[in-house]
């Protein structure tokens, strides 16, 4: 394997299962335009679009390549037009995100990401709740998420807001940065590496660009997809892979802040209230008002705040509706209301059944 092969992120995993389709070329997809990839082989890059076989096979748009997606190809090189993708190699970790509009149709976002690096910066950006949105949604998609506060500079108090942050991202790194110098980025370095995918996600002005501006240097620059309008900098229009000079791959996801918590295993992000769960006196305990609750009980001593079990509370409720429309969710609630009954149906049937002055006349 060359350098450039592992700086694309190609691990012998991949080596190894690309042996089974012969005289197919393993690359990786580093943009998406419409149907059109940039997919990159182990010698260069170039435009590809899928094969007839695969646009027929595809039920859903997760069936498609998307960004960080190992493909096989027909070729290595661009001499003869653009490229084949026949197949989409094993996922290790897959983002997806509803469509906008209605229906619950999901668009693919990234996939084979190792590490999420949730960006949140030292000031008014800093949100407790939304950081455990974002790691329920790291931990959903098969990532490993780490706590990248950025805009360390400007923050007076680091100490409090590290400590903050330790009590929601349990089991989590936590990392300090700044942009403003070189060695403000450098805690960021020992996960950017040969072999492993970063994707940057967090609100909008936290400093990703800028972040990845810094780990890349000016000298790749050119390597880079930069804006005609000014000085070339490293500007997020859309999602793409980019190689850093130390061979980490990172990804600039615009649109990642969107993700629903779709599938979220809430278990990890709260390993906290689950372990406290398990002392519930009851064993359905739903820690509103039964008697010794284990999980109330950590709220009256401090151990739990109030809010971060309103929040686990919130996920939890919008992850099971995520990925049903309106409508949908109108049925799930109902369903809900009337699961004494067996379902909606049945309450139905049972109104209907009921004498005149029952308890629904
Ligand atoms: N004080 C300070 N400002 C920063 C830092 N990093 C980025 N910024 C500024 O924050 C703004 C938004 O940065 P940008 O990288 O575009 O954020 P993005 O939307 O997350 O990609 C820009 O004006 C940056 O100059 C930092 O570490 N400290
Ligand atoms: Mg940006
Ligand atoms: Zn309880």
């Amino acid at each position: 394997m060359n350098s450039r092969m592992l700086s694309l992120g190609f691990t012998e995993k991949h080596l190894q299962e690309a042996t089974q389709y012969e005289e197919l070329h393993l690359g990786r997809v580093i943009t998406q335009s419409k149907e059109l990839y940039r997919v990159a082989t182990a010698t260069t890059d170039f435009l590809a679009s899928v094969s007839g076989k695969l646009r027929h096979q595809a039920r859903l748009p997760a069936d498609f390549p998307t960004v960080g997606d190992f493909v096989m190809v027909d070729r290595d090189d661009n001499n003869v037009g653009n490229a084949i993708i026949h197949q989409i190699l094993h996922r290790s970790s897959f983002f997806e995100r509803r469509a906008a509009g209605a229906g619950n149709e999901s668009q693919p976002i990234a996939s084979n990401i190792d590490y999420v690096f949730i960006c949140m910066a030292l000031n008014s950006d800093f949100n407790l709740r939304r950081l455990e949105r974002y790691l329920s949604i790291s931990w959903a998609g098969g990532a490993v998420p780490i706590v990248v506060l950025t805009k360390a500079d400007l923050c007076t108090d680091l100490d409090v807001h590290l400590q903050a942050v330790r009590s929601v991202a349990i089991g989590v790194d936590i990392i300090a940065t700044t942009s403003l110098t070189d060695t403000g980025v450098m805690p960021l370095s020992s996960y950017i590496k040969p072999g492993k995918t970063v994707a940057f996600i967090g609100s909008s002005g936290v400093g990703k660009s800028t972040l990845i501006n810094r780990l890349l240097g000016e000298e790749t620059i050119a390597t880079q997809a930069t804006r005609k309008d000014d000085k070339g900098r490293h500007t997020t229009t859309r999602r793409e892979l980019i190689i850093t000079p130390t061979g980490g791959a990172v990804i600039d996801t615009p649109g990642m802040r969107e993700l629903g918590v779709e599938n979220a295993d809430l278990v990890k992000t709260f390993a906290d209230i689950e372990l406290l769960a398990g002392n519930c006196r009851f064993a359905d305990c739903t820690h509103t008002s039964e008697p010794q609750c284990a999980v109330l009980g950590a709220i009256m001593s401090g151990n739990l705040s109030e809010k971060r079990l309103e929040n686990y509370r919130k996920l939890q409720k919008e992850a099971r509706y995520e990925g049903l429309n309106a409508k949908q969710i109108e049925k799930e609630k109902t369903d809900k209301m009337f699961a004494g009954f067996g379902g909606m149906k049945n309450a139905r049937k049972y109104i209907k059944n009921s004498p005149k002055h029952g308890p629904y006349s």
